[in-house]
């Protein structure tokens, strides 16, 4: 075996850094095409409208001006509306209510930052200002902001025939033995909590090209998203009625996407269907504070919860009420976030016997809310470890102990929970007490002390959790309203010198798959690194494929390249063992060779590569010449992984601003590829949920439904200087289904971190009677609730 056979553990750096780093990646934004124009949007500058009229009579008088388009043009055409890739039935057996999502507004507007209109300019300076020139005749509507206020008794409706704005009113679990459990229960803790809504925010704003070419009546678009064959589908099959094989899609490099690029967005749809009216390539690309008012936005809950437990601290049953918001249209996946993707999750890492709970799927006058790295498990920890914490202090129960009191054993696996999913492996006490070492627990209140010594606010936070990646099995999916499948594909080509090129159908855009899926392949087929390259993101080139979210590449992408290279040596066996003159059962392949078994008789990879393809002396009869194999891998389960966070701030009372001190994670995520690139998505994936948890917002105005934090000015990301060293390590158990018994690792971070920090905030402010404080711990938000709760105690 060559010494660059880099396999399954190793930490080599990453392939595709070395283009990145030197300013040569390929980003939509930086292709140019023969005769490319541009496009910009015009968008709504109110919440909710009628449009009375749309004037494009002056900006198609301007210069450079080549077309306007309205979503009436888009009617008259017999375009489509966006469709949605995942219905919902609600708890009375009916489907979801799902309204038309058109690509450009037709009638009424329906959240700021609705496209009304299209218009395509020679430059982009000449399209915008003919975009000014636009006149748009609105009659404003009251608009509905909150959930809460939406659901209300005679509000304004987006849609007339969705009564009280409710897309689904969803549930799950066993509410009579719920409800049993409560009425058996020595104690019931409490929560009313929000879990904040997100922008995605990814460094590099969406963009799109469109082209055709008449003479082929062929179209391609390069766009920046996550699943390019999902797009082709949705787009060429539901909106455009463009024949498959006649829809190029082009996903180059993206800069990140964090689950926002993983949709169908309407910008594809107008561009692709202007670029073959104006016969030219159309370029639009989205300016940040455009992003902020059009890119699907992620979170937006309001729950309540109830927590029954017996008098030793054990869990009996759990009930959630929540509600949550899906904007003013139903984006791809939107229905299914809060509901399957969140329902699913309330067991957690415990035995909860019984549990029940509801979602109401709400419209409002906002952004579309949709997939947001973690998409609804981050929302279900956030409950659930937050409703322990209430239960821990109020029974007077360290919360540490409280949680090891009711975790699923490391034995009990497959541990069926009662909301639907069956985890196949874990070890959450293992997890725990890893993290409760690192983290020195157990000395905190010496710290603590010490922090008082110098008038500082100290609090220790826990969450432990338990995520669903890697989304399966399709024809469970189907039933839950999956109007896709969750399989992936991967061909393996070897070409006659050996070398090999791999193409699979999800997408990388920082998770670093050119890495990890090429140390699959050495390790598989014993084949150098550097002979090694992985092609993604194009339809043309790429077989099918369903993208990357849900922390699923590894694991069915992964899982489809494994068993293509293990087609491949399957054929290699046959080839060499008719070269070796054996017989193909005694052929044994390791590290790159096919030997005779019990002899020294065997032939290099590259042998049989060339043997492939130069079929002298081959056995034509009985095999196909060339050496290419491909797998479809449709997975069985989710995978599980799951692990223990904990965060410890120190708040100055005077400026209540929160510094995070300590941030120790232990995950379990299976067999581990790459280390380092499991560590960096840990590390990006925790600064995320820190960012829920202490500065991220996106507020409306209640009444007006304006974005009030549409800009970096108002919505605060993280940065380093915000951030301590973090100690990430792994605490590994196989997953048993899949083939390296890998489990997903890009999403765990956002779902363990939100809730460790909030309770660390809690724990610093509970001398003052604090049980729970609502994301972002901003200072501001801190300040009122020292403010309060000092002046209830002085009252007192
Ligand atoms: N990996 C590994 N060993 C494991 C698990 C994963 O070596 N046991 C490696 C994988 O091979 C891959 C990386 O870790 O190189 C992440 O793998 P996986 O968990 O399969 O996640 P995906 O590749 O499917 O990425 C999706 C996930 C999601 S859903 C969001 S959102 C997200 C994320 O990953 N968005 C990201 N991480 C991101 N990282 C960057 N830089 N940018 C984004 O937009």
């Amino acid at each position: 075996m060559s010494s660059n056979v880099i396999g399954i553990g190793a930490r080599p750096l990453r392939k595709e850094d070395r283009r990145f780093l030197t300013g040569r990646g390929n980003y939509v934004a930086d292709i140019k095409r023969p005769d490319m124009v541009a496009g910009v949007f015009v968008r709504s500058p109110h919440a909710h409208a009628a449009i009375k009229s749309i004037d494009p009579g002056a900006a198609l008088a301007m210069p450079g001006v080549l077309k306007v388009v309205t979503g009436e043009d888009l009617k008259a055409a017999g375009i489509g509306g966006l469709p949605c890739g995942w219905g919902i039935t609600g708890k009375d057996g009916l489907p979801m209510k799902e309204p038309p999502h058109p690509a450009l507004a037709h009638g009424k507007v329906r959240h700021v930052g609705d496209p009304v209109a299209f218009v395509v300019g020679e430059t982009a300076e000449q399209a915008r200002s003919a975009a000014e020139a636009i006149i748009v005749n609105y009659q404003p509507l009251p608009a509905v902001v909150g959930v809460l206020d939406a659901i209300k008794p005679g509000a304004s409706l987006l849609f007339d025939d969705v009564p009280n704005n409710l897309c689904c009113d969803w549930a799950l679990g066993d509410r009579a033995a719920t409800d049993a459990a409560f009425r058996k229960a020595a104690h019931v803790a409490r929560i009313s909590l929000v879990n904040n809504r997100l922008v995605g925010n990814p460094m590099e704003p969406r963009a799109a090209i469109a082209e055709y070419n008449s003479a082929t009546e062929h179209y391609t678009l390069w766009s920046t998203s996550q699943f390019p064959h999902v797009v082709r589908l949705l787009m060429g099959a539901f909106v455009l009625n463009i024949p498959q094989h006649k829809l190029r899609v082009v996903a180059p490099d993206v800069g990140g996407g964090f689950g926002v690029k993983q949709f169908h967005y309407a910008e594809e749809a107008v561009l692709t269907w202007t670029a073959a009216k104006v016969g030219r390539p159309i370029k639009w690309v989205c300016e940040r504070s455009e992003g902020f008012v059009s890119d699907a936005q992620g979170r937006d809950h309001v729950t309540e919860a109830e927590l029954a437990l017996d008098e030793h601290g054990k869990f009996l049953g759990l009930r959630v009420n929540t509600i949550a918001n899906i904007g003013g249209y139903i984006s791809t996946f939107g229905p299914n976030i809060p509901t399957n993707l969140y329902g699913p999750l309330l067991a957690g890492v415990y035995t909860t016997p019984a549990i029940y709970c509801e979602v109401k799927v709400v419209f409002t006058n906002t952004v579309p809310v949709d997939a947001y790295r973690g998409a609804g498990r981050p929302e279900a920890t956030f409950v659930l470890e937050r409703i322990v914490d209430v239960a821990a202090g109020e029974m007077g129960i360290d919360r540490a102990e409280i949680r090891r009191r009711n975790m699923i054993p490391k034995e009990a696996y497959p541990y069926q929970t009662p909301v639907m999913v069956e985890y196949d492996s874990g070890d959450p006490k293992g997890c725990l007490e890893k993290a409760l070492a690192v983290a020195d627990w157990a000395g905190f209140p010496k710290r603590k002390a010490a922090s008082a010594n110098h008038g500082k606010l100290r609090g220790i936070g826990l969450s432990t959790y338990v995520e669903a990646c890697g989304l399966a099995p399709s024809r469970i999916a189907g039933r839950l309203g999956a109007r896709g499948g969750l399989y992936e594909s991967a061909t393996v080509r070897v070409h006659p010198t050996g070398q090999i090129t791999v193409l699979i159908g999800t997408h990388n855009h920082g998770q670093g798959h050119e890495t990890t899926y090429a140390q699959i392949v050495c390790e598989k087929l014993g084949v150098p690194f550097d002979n090694i390259d992985i092609v993604f993101g194009d339809t043309d080139k790429v077989q099918f494929g369903m993208g990357t979210y849900g922390s699923r590449s590894l694991v069915v992408g992964g899982a489809a390249l494994s068993k293509a290279s293990d087609k491949i040596v399957l054929k290699g066996k046959k080839i060499a063992a008719h070269l070796l003159e054996s017989s193909e059962q005694d052929i044994e392949f390791e590290a790159g060779e096919f030997k005779v078994a019990g002899t020294d008789r065997k032939k290099a990879f590259a042998d049989i590569a060339l043997a492939a393809y130069v079929p002298h002396d081959y056995p034509l009869e009985v095999l196909e010449p060339g050496l290419e194999e491909q797998a479809y891998y449709d997975p069985v389960n989710f995978t599980y992984p799951g692990g223990a966070h904990i965060a410890e701030v120190e708040i100055d009372p005077e400026t209540c601003i929160v510094s995070l001190l300590n941030y120790t994670a232990v995950d379990d995520v299976g067999t581990v590829i790459n280390p380092m690139i499991v560590e960096g998505q840990l590390h990006g994936g925790i600064v995320q949920g820190i960012g829920q948890a202490l500065f991220e917002n996106c507020v409306y105005d209640d009444v007006s439904g304006q974005l009030l934090s549409g800009s970096f000015m108002d919505y605060c990301m993280p940065r380093a200087d915000n951030l301590p060293r973090m100690t990430v390590s792994t605490h590994s158990t196989p997953c048993t289904h899949t083939p390296m018994g890998v489990k997903g690792c890009g999403e765990v971070g956002t779902i363990g971190s939100p809730a460790a920090v909030a309770n660390a905030v809690v724990d610093a402010l509970a001398h003052l009677g604090v049980n729970h404080v609502d994301m972002p711990a901003s200072a501001n938000r801190l300040w009122r609730i020292i403010k309060s709760s000092s002046l209830q105690q002085a009252a007192e």
